[in-house]
């Protein structure tokens, strides 16, 4: 097994993997920046090493200062959690050739999930259904550009290769507004992403985002560990997750998951991901892969009692997979709400000192968090403090035993999102499941105007 784990990361996950490394027995190294000194997780680890300045992009952005660190401690391998370099496939390699295992797949498949048109394409070889549209990057002749979008048939969605996430995207309704709408594209994505390449797709109206955890090693066994759904979002930020997807059909699950796990297969793949689907219609298309572990991976644990922080380290120390596909049940209801300290209402960031703390508990509760009493919530990062999670043999469980615990929780001194996530329990849509990815932002509008 490994000896010991540099956790390139901050926050809850840093915590979330620690633990992780302490059940399995290996030493941890907290790396941090200078904001983050007297962060609690830092104290717990083994050995910790200051990397910079509060500025991410001077500490947990910083390659050398990471491997700098690894060297100095003698680390075995490095865990870059979520976020910062998780997906930077340079930063894996200089891991590697530093000498250190990188807790992650090879740096080649992460480059290669990176463009999202050689994404697409590998997946649509693998078996895996894709969302209709180019055929790889739009050609720059504006008669065959026109052909494809008149075959894929308006409105259609084009996408820079280079982009992800809901960067560098842009709509079109009408043949008119095309040409135009490509060169700006093309032109975002040149500056944004230094790559001009783009696609098309056909643009889904009312999709549920539906995503397929996968676990793979390297010894080609690859298993899916179901489903969540991450539709309840704002603005590209998940607010809410669930597993699984509410109305999901099982037979539909494993054909999916199938799918995804051969394609794992297929290309090689080794460690945790996961495909990001759109659902509309009762079809899944494949949109992106990500190739890290994620933040709303507690649901998916809850659900098939499997740790996949554990496994991510299990599969680095060269370990066959733990799991046969038939051994893993989906059994219960799961549901996380991301703690958030941010203003309820316009979403607007509240850093500084928290002056009480209290977290939930009692039977099917799970709050990973690294935030304590008195602990200062620093300004330099993502607002996100904890995540509450709440599991139940129901949704309907679930759900109770959510609202027992947000009317539990508190949190004083900063704002947080608590309120919007106590009246997402009584949400009629919510309530009833399968809302689109535009719910929220339709609801937070109506509730404007009234
Ligand atoms: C789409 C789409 C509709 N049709 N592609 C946004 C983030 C990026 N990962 C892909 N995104 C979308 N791609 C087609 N063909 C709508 C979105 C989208 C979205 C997707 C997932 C979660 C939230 C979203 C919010 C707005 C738009």
């Amino acid at each position: 097994m490994i000896d010991k784990v540099l956790i390139a990361n901050r926050g809850e996950i840093a915590l979330r993997i620690q633990r992780a490394c302490r059940e399995l027995g290996i030493k941890t190294v907290a790396v941090h920046s200078e904001a983050d000194a007297e962060a609690k997780y830092v104290r717990l680890a083994d050995e910790s090493v200051c990397i910079g300045p509060a500025s991410s992009t001077l500490s947990y952005l910083n390659i050398p200062a990471v491997i700098s660190a690894a060297e100095v401690t003698d680390s075995t391998a490095i865990h870059p959690g979520y976020g910062f370099l998780s997906e930077n496939a340079d930063f894996a390699e200089r891991v590697q050739n530093s000498g250190f295992i990188f807790i992650g797949p090879r740096p080649e498949t992460i480059r290669l999930m990176g463009d999202k048109v050689c994404a697409k394409d590998a997946m649509k070889a693998s078996g895996v259904p894709c969302v209709p549209g180019s055929d790889g990057a739009l050609p720059d002749d504006d008669d065959e550009i026109m052909r494809i979008a008149k075959q894929t048939g308006y409105p259609v969605i084009l996408k820079a290769a280079g982009g992800g996430g809901g960067r560098g995207m842009r709509v079109v309704h009408t043949e008119a507004a095309l040409l135009n709408a490509v060169s700006m594209t093309r032109q975002e994505a040149q500056s944004f992403f230094g790559n001009p390449m783009i696609y098309m797709e056909k643009f889904l109206q009312h999709p549920r985002h539906i995503e397929i955890q996968v676990l793979a090693d390297e010894h080609g066994n690859a298993i899916y560990l179901g489903e969540r759904d991450c539709s309840m979002q704002r603005r590209h930020q998940k607010v809410l997750e669930e597993a699984p997807a509410p109305g999901l059909d099982p037979k539909l699950r494993d054909k999916i998951g199938e799918r995804c796990a051969e394609a794992c297969r297929k290309i090689g793949y080794r460690g945790a991901g996961t495909f990001e689907f759109l659902y509309e219609d009762g079809e899944f298309f494949f949109i992106e892969m990500n190739t890290r572990v994620q933040v709303e991976h507690p649901v998916t644990e809850l659900i098939t009692g499997v740790d996949i922080v554990q496994e991510q380290l299990r599969i680095a120390a060269g370990e066959k997979l733990r799991y046969k596909q038939k051994e893993i049940h989906f059994r219960g209801h799961a549901i996380e709400c991301r703690v958030n300290a941010e203003d309820p209402y316009t979403f607007v960031p509240s850093p500084g000192r928290i002056t009480q703390y209290h977290v939930p508990g009692g039977p099917g509760i799970r709050v990973d968090s690294h935030v304590y009493h008195n602990y200062f919530v620093p300004p330099h990062y993502d607002s996100m403090i904890g995540k509450l999670i709440a599991y139940g043999d129901t949704r309907e469980q679930a759900i109770a035993r959510m609202r027992t615990a947000l009317s539990e929780m508190v949190v004083d001194g900063v704002k947080t999102n608590l309120p919007l996530h106590r009246d997402l329990m009584h949400d009629a849509a919510f309530l009833q499941g399968g809302f689109s990815i535009h719910y929220l932002e339709q609801m937070l509008a109506d509730r404007k105007k009234a």
